[in-house]
């Protein structure tokens, strides 16, 4: 199984995860829990480049390249040879993510992520997308620490990218489920447990 998870900021995706790998390790299962920009060295040093606050970059495509540079590298070197080996892959943001920052909220061409998405080859099997208004994800993630170069951006592109991801959340609704994020972290951890994850499992 490769289950990722995504959402705008704020919504308690990394929190979530963390709790899942956990309790499915406890329970017996072979997790190798991930996540995109940053899953290999390489994607660290891209990570650091690709969320600095000061980072300014001067074509428009360059951020794009970078996060498929870190997902290319995260494919071929963690995920695909965790899933050979039977494990369960989670992992925190991926090809959804671009299409929902770098087309919605960046407004790159569609034709051009599609077939830099060709290179990938690896679709998930079940995608939990969490949804929540981008004030109240913006609100959380301020409490959190110092904003990255995306959470500083307006309301108005956090809309875009939380707009884009119900679009496509419409277009495969047999992979990804919308999960309403408003509500507190146990809570969700137990619907998530018991309506997606442990049904995907069996
Ligand atoms: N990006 C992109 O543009 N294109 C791509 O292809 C990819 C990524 C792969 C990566 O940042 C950035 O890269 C991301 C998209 C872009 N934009 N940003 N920023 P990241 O990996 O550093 O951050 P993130 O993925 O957005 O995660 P996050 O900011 O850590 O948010 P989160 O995972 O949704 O939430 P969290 O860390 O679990 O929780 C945030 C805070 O809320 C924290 O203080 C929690 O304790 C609290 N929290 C969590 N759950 C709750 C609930 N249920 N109630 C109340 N408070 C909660």
């Amino acid at each position: 199984m490769f289950i990722t998870f995504e959402g705008i900021e704020g919504g308690g995706k990394s929190t979530q995860v963390q709790k899942i790998s956990d309790a499915l390790t406890k329970a017996g299962y072979n997790i190798v829990q991930t996540k995109e920009p940053g899953g290999t060295a390489i994607g660290q040093e891209l990570r650091r480049m690709i969320l600095d606050p000061n980072q300014r970059f001067h074509s428009p495509y360059t951020e794009v390249m970078l996060f498929f540079a870190d997902r290319l590298e995260h494919v071929e070197t963690v995920i695909k040879p965790a899933l050979a080996s039977g494990k369960i892959v989670l992992c925190d943001r991926y090809i959804d993510s671009t299409i929902a920052y770098q087309i919605g909220g960046r407004g790159m061409p569609k034709p051009l992520i599609e077939t830099l998405t060709q290179l990938v080859d690896l679709k998930p099997d079940l995608t939990l997308l969490f949804d929540l208004s981008p004030e109240e994800g913006l609100q959380r993630a301020k409490q959190r620490a110092a904003l990255d170069r995306f959470e500083q951006e307006s309301i108005d592109f956090h809309s875009r990218i939380r707009h884009s991801y119900l679009d496509q959340a419409k277009k495969e609704p047999d992979r990804i489920k919308v999960i309403s994020a408003s509500c507190d972290i146990e809570p969700l951890f137990e619907r998530l447990m018991k309506d997606y994850i442990l049904p995907s499992l069996s």
